[in-house]
């Protein structure tokens, strides 16, 4: 489904600590900005990020890329996933080690709940290794329940993050 005249700016976290995550992460990025009814318009470095989730897992590496597109969520999250499928994702367990995640953190003002997408993401908000990401991008985003990206920040300690990009 398609919605021509509307362009939503969307906000997507990638990651991956699988099978060469940087390439994972780099090339996915690249993938992004190829989508039919989609502009790229930013991405943010790469970082290298601690494991939530399972201990003895490798780190991750993840960035966050900003676009805008007329594709309705769900078309973009069929989109999203056929670059998953196409980087061979394996996610042998629940939060486990994974080749590559992309995930809709937020697509315009919206607040969808439905059985396959929650946006905006559901954990984004506790997540440094979304937040610091997206602050390169948007410092001064509010989310569409109105909480302040900044405000999330002054919660979310940068801990171990580090950039590992320009
Ligand atoms: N941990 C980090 N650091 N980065 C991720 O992208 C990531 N993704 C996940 C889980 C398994 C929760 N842990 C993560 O899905």
């Amino acid at each position: 489904m398609t919605d021509m005249n509307n362009w939503h700016l969307c906000y997507i976290g990638l990651g991956s600590n699988l099978e060469d995550p940087r390439q994972q992460v780099s090339s996915a990025l690249e993938e992004l900005t190829a989508l039919p009814q989609c502009r790229a318009h930013a991405h943010s470095r790469l970082y290298r990020s601690d494991p939530v989730g399972p201990a003895g897992q490798p780190d991750y590496i993840n960035a966050v890329a900003c676009f805008e597109t007329t594709l309705a969520p769900l078309a973009l999250l069929d989109a999203l996933q056929a670059i998953e499928q196409a980087h061979q994702r394996v996610r042998i367990q629940h939060w486990g080690p994974r080749t590559l995640d992309l995930d809709l953190l937020v697509y315009g003002d919206q607040i969808i709940e439905n059985e396959r997408l929650t946006v905006p993401h559901a954990f984004m908000k506790e997540r440094s290794f979304v937040l610091y990401p997206l602050a390169e991008l948007a410092s001064d985003l509010i989310l569409p329940d109105n909480t302040q990206l900044s405000e999330l920040l002054k919660n979310c300690p940068v801990g171990t993050l580090e950039p590992i990009s320009q």
